[in-house]
């Protein structure tokens, strides 16, 4: 049985839970906020990040390794399209999503107004969140803009840019911010056609459901909405930042 250790509120959690929907793959889940994971789960994940994946005795970090496992694992249907170049197009735009829009849309914008403040008892910045809806998110906006494609996919097909970029939206969305259909037409309609995708759909009413309870109810909650979970969960009771944690 495959194990993912992570709360499908992260974007990077919810792209490999998209991709095991989309393959058809089972698995069992402990939906944790990684800042409440004890010491096994610092064992387990050095920079204390989910998501983590855990077939047997393989351990793995990083939803891009962890994506690139399950492409190879379960090839049908692929995540990625038939040529090299095309694979590499579609690969940047994941390393774009998960490193530029990361930083933009999770740590500067969901992390900063919800995240601390539920999980650090901090004050919500909502100055700063406000200059980089402002600013920075504009620029990353225009740049989709200009890469979409006006019908269809990323890669041709459904598949892992979009999914990854994708799912960076509904973080902001939880802050109260949705992107403007009339300054940003082509990216709302891919927008709305990648979250029409049932796989992805799945993967985003799990983690609507799970973002409306506080973080030690979200195992509870999973377990009720019919996820199957490990036998034990990571996390404990107080929350700790990790070493790459912004907030
Ligand atoms: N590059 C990593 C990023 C994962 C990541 O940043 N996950 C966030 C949750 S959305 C996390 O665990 N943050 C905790 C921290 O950085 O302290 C990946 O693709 O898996």
């Amino acid at each position: 049985m495959i194990s993912v250790i992570g709360s499908p509120v992260s974007p990077y959690v919810k792209k490999v839970l998209t991709l095991l929907v989309m393959k058809g793959v089972d698995f069992q889940i402990d939906p944790i906020t990684p800042f409440y994971g004890g010491e096994r789960f610092s064992a387990l994940s050095p920079l204390r990040r989910i998501p983590v994946f855990i077939d047997g005795a393989l351990v793995l970090n990083d939803s891009s390794v962890i994506a690139q496992y399950i492409e190879e694992t379960w090839p049908s249907p692929p995540a990625l399209p038939d040529t090299a170049a095309a694979r590499a197009r579609v690969r940047w735009l994941e390393e774009y999503s998960d490193s530029r829009i990361g930083d933009v849309f999770i740590w500067k914008g969901f992390a900063a107004l919800i995240v601390a403040p539920m999980v650090f008892k901090t004050a919500p910045d909502t100055e700063a969140f406000a200059r980089n809806v402002a600013t920075e998110v504009p620029a990353v906006m225009d740049y989709l803009e200009r890469e979409v494609p006006e019908d269809g996919f990323f890669g041709g097909a459904f598949g892992l840019a979009d999914i990854s970029i994708a799912a960076m939206f509904r973080n902001m969305r939880y802050a109260k911010w949705t992107p403007d259909a009339a300054r940003w037409p082509k990216t709302c309609r891919w927008l709305a056609r990648a979250e029409a995708e049932p796989c992805l759909a799945l993967a985003n009413k799990w983690s609507d459901t799970l973002f409306a309870v506080p973080p030690p109810e979200r195992r509870r909650l999973a377990r009720e909405i019919g996820l199957a979970l490990t036998p034990e969960t990571l996390a404990e009771t107080n929350p700790r930042r990790g070493p790459m944690t912004v907030v």
